[in-house]
């Protein structure tokens, strides 16, 4: 359709306007080689749509919105003491465009960050769907996803616990794909009409605004324990997957089941899972709320980071696949959201690659303007009945024309416009972009040969609905009997978790639930966790002061799954983790020490963060900046013994103490911590208080190559559990 312009820049723009004036000369199927040429266009357009709306204004003087260049600095006054006056265009439009630069924060998510990738499908999977961007080995296609997390608002600290957003838009060549889904695979509630009070409870309290991005308060578990089916996905909450180390090292689920719709119009039930290439990792609580104050944009930073280093993250899209007559095969329902599939059960098959390697340039215009739908599905993928995905549908096509100021034309800006054609009857409205040169914007029409014409299953490549899904039955205002089961899952989640994973999530269970101030909440909640498991509800009821109730076994068992645990695991790379080397600017052996670790350990991409009493070359950070909560793992560097330990002498150069400070941090939150030579290494034990003899993730050894050896060994396992207190009187 395009020829030999094939090469240049296919933008929408240009795409819409040569379409239309193709589809206006002769039916494209008069075209015996349409389908495939539209292929073809497809893998073309993954070219940077974004680059035609960027603007460059180095070397350009400044303008007016409508073009007209002028000096911005001074308003027109009547004498120059005199008011301003109405008539300054100048004054008034950017005022004006400054009072309106905000739309309205996301409901919920407000607090997130986005990238752009790739998508390369491993091979062609017409086999089991017949979406195009999964139709054959190597095929690409961009893609922006957004991490967020949910209950906070847009300036919220990054490292609140809280279940995470994982939005993935796929521009296909057949129109954009959004799995819209979250780190973990399981939502609270089951039908999406009860979403406002799940959000309602969540959210501070409505006279105070207090507390802000935080589920430890009253609502939110008076809630949870009256809506049983909020238990899985608070386990998972509570657990490291509520506070991940990075948005690189998260898995991603689009929770529900969907369908996988194949070109004969055979169906079958899937999940989705995105794994991540960099191995699961979370934070300790206290190091989150400490990196809550310390870098409110711990997550984000850490994403562009990683991205401008050329380290961008990947993650292996997977599906699970279940015949369609097995939806209640597994003694649950695959409909039920609060459910997972036990990887045992259906294996993951993998279907392709994602990975991510360019930031946003604005991220207003891009990462915030992003406007993800459920209802953003392909040809070859279909809805299921979920009554929770059901709702979603209408509730983000309703909410994104609510935070574009209510104009229909969003799906127009940079970000959400498809990289393929658009061609239909829609018009108008608020911030219409297009301009549609088919003057009968109607079907059927004749005036305009019929144009668009309608795509079908066999005709255009067209989406169509799986033929297999049969819908039928009394209208009921009930949720099925089949989602009734709300504690077998959770307690497969918990038993499969590390005694150390099951302290943590005990841990957070006694610090959320320490903040509720009513007492027949609390003991709602013992009643519910002590449905999972009476050890739990113990071990929780021991830190309120409050006696368990007796043992109420209808959903015990000892069955476990895998994929879930985060610390039963090493790292597959180390790369972009960082070390912090606690050096001496005044010690020319420290910095000398400080460079050659820094060369060892850039070999395997570990970032070197040089800590000194004041910045010099050499030294990237000075010790009032520096905090525990800025490095995977710690080292001293020899020379550097001086800052540490009771003869340290103190500085106005940084707060009393916080070289050591640093370390014991770093060794109480399970990190690696290491010394070169055998005086740092004496320092190292008496600052921690430790045996350096036989302790796990401690490296003291003479030379930088044995310590950037042992470390590494240790950013691998990233958190020794092993020096957390564990319940002593727990039960298994
Ligand atoms: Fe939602 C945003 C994920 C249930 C209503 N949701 C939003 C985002 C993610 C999710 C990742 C942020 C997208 C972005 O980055 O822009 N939501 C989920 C998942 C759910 C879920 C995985 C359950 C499986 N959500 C859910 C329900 C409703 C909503 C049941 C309403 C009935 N969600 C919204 C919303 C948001 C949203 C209010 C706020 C901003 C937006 O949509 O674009 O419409």
């Amino acid at each position: 359709m395009h020829g030999s312009s094939m090469k240049r820049l296919l933008t929408w723009a240009t795409l819409v306007g040569s379409m239309s004036a193709v589809t206006q000369a002769a039916c494209p199927y008069a075209d015996p080689n349409y389908l495939a040429k539209r292929e073809e266009e497809g893998q073309q357009v993954t070219e940077d749509i974004l680059e035609k709306y960027k603007v460059d204004d180095s070397n350009a003087y400044m303008s007016s919105d409508v073009g007209g260049p002028m000096e911005d600095q001074n308003s027109l006054k009547a004498g120059s003491r005199g008011p301003t006056l109405l008539e300054d265009f100048i004054f008034r439009q950017k005022i004006q465009h400054f009072d309106h630069e905000r739309i309205p924060e996301r409901a919920v998510h407000a607090r997130g960050a986005g990238a752009h990738g790739t998508f390369t499908s491993y091979a062609d999977w017409s086999n089991i769907t017949a979406a195009s961007f999964l139709g054959s080995a190597g095929k690409k296609t961009p893609v922006f996803v957004r991490f967020s997390t949910v209950a906070g608002s847009r300036g919220s600290a990054d490292t609140a616990r809280d279940v995470h957003g994982f939005a993935t838009r796929f521009y296909t060549d057949e129109g954009n794909f959004d799995i819209v889904g979250n780190n973990i695979p399981v939502f609270f509630i089951q039908d999406a009409i009860r979403f406002p009070d799940l959000i309602h409870a969540v959210k501070p309290s409505p006279d105070k605004e207090i507390p802000q991005a935080a589920t430890a308060h009253d609502s939110a578990w008076d809630f949870f324990s009256q809506q049983p089916s909020t238990m899985h996905t608070l386990f998972w909450a509570m657990s490291g997957h509520g506070i991940p180390r990075s948005f690189r090292h998260m898995d991603g689920f689009g929770v529900h089941t969907f369908r996988f719709v194949k070109e004969d119009g055979s169906s079958k039930l899937i999940k989705w899972h995105f794994k991540t290439k960099q191995g699961k990792a979370s934070l300790v609580w206290e190091e989150a709320q400490i990196v809550a104050g310390k870098n409110a944009d711990f997550h984000r930073q850490d994403l562009w980071d990683a991205i401008e280093s050329g380290n961008g993250p990947e993650w292996e899209l997977s599906v699970q696949i279940v015949d369609e007559d097995k939806a209640l095969a597994f003694g649950f329902d695959l409909l039920d959201p609060t459910k997972i599939i036990p990887e045992e059960l259906a294996p993951l098959v993998p279907l392709g690659l994602m990975k991510l390697d360019r930031n946003p340039t604005n991220y207003f215009a891009e990462t915030e303007q992003a406007m993800y739908q459920p209802g953003h599905i392909v040809r070859g993928i279909d809805f299921t009945e979920d009554p929770l995905l059901q709702g979603r549908l209408f509730s983000y096509l309703d909410t994104q024309l609510n935070r574009n100021q209510g104009g229909p034309n969003f799906e127009q800006i940079p970000i959400n416009a498809p990289r393929s054609p658009v061609h239909n009857n829609n018009r108008d409205g608020a911030g219409q972009m297009l301009i549609h040169k088919n003057i009968y914007p109607y079907t059927p029409n004749t005036l305009n040969n019929g144009y668009p014409l309608q795509a079908n299953q066999t005709q255009g490549k067209g989406f169509f609905t799986a033929p297999n899904r049969i819908v039928d039955g009394r209208l009921v205002r009930a949720l099925s009997p089949t989602f009734d089961d709300h504690w077998s899952q959770v307690r497969l989640f918990y038993n499969s978790l590390t005694t150390a994973e099951q302290q943590f999530v005990i841990n957070a269970m006694r610090f959320e639930t320490s903040h509720l101030l009513n007492e027949q909440v609390k003991k709602n909640v013992l009643a519910q966790l002590n449905r999972v498991s009476n050890d739990v509800a113990k071990r929780v009821a021991v830190a309120l002061g409050l006696e368990a109730p007796a043992p109420d076994p209808t959903f015990y068992h000892d069955n476990v799954t895998s994929g879930v645990s985060i610390f039963n695991e090493t790292l597959p790379t180390i790369a972009t983790l960082r070390v912090g080397v606690l050096a001496s600017s005044f010690s020319d052996k420290s910095l000398a020490q400080a460079r050659e670790l820094r060369e060892r350990f850039s070999k395997d991409g570990v970032v070197v963060v040089v800590v000194g009493e004041v910045l010099k070359e050499g030294v990237d950070q000075t010790y009032s900046a520096a905090d525990a909560t800025g490095y995977d793992a710690v080292v001293i560097a020899d020379g550097a013994e001086g800052l540490f330990g009771d003869g340290a002498k103190g500085s106005s150069l940084f707060p009393k103490g916080r070289p050591g400070q640093i370390l014991v941090d770093s060794y109480r939150w399970g990190k690696t911590v290491g010394a070169v030579g055998d005086e740092a290494g004496r320092v190292l034990e008496e600052t921690v208080g430790v045996k350096v003899e036989g302790a796990e993730g401690v490296v003291v050894e003479r030379e930088v190559g044995g310590v950037v050896e042992g470390v590494e060994e240790g950013l691998r396992v990233f958190r020794f559990v092993g020096r957390f207190a564990i319940d002593e009187d727990r039960e298994g």
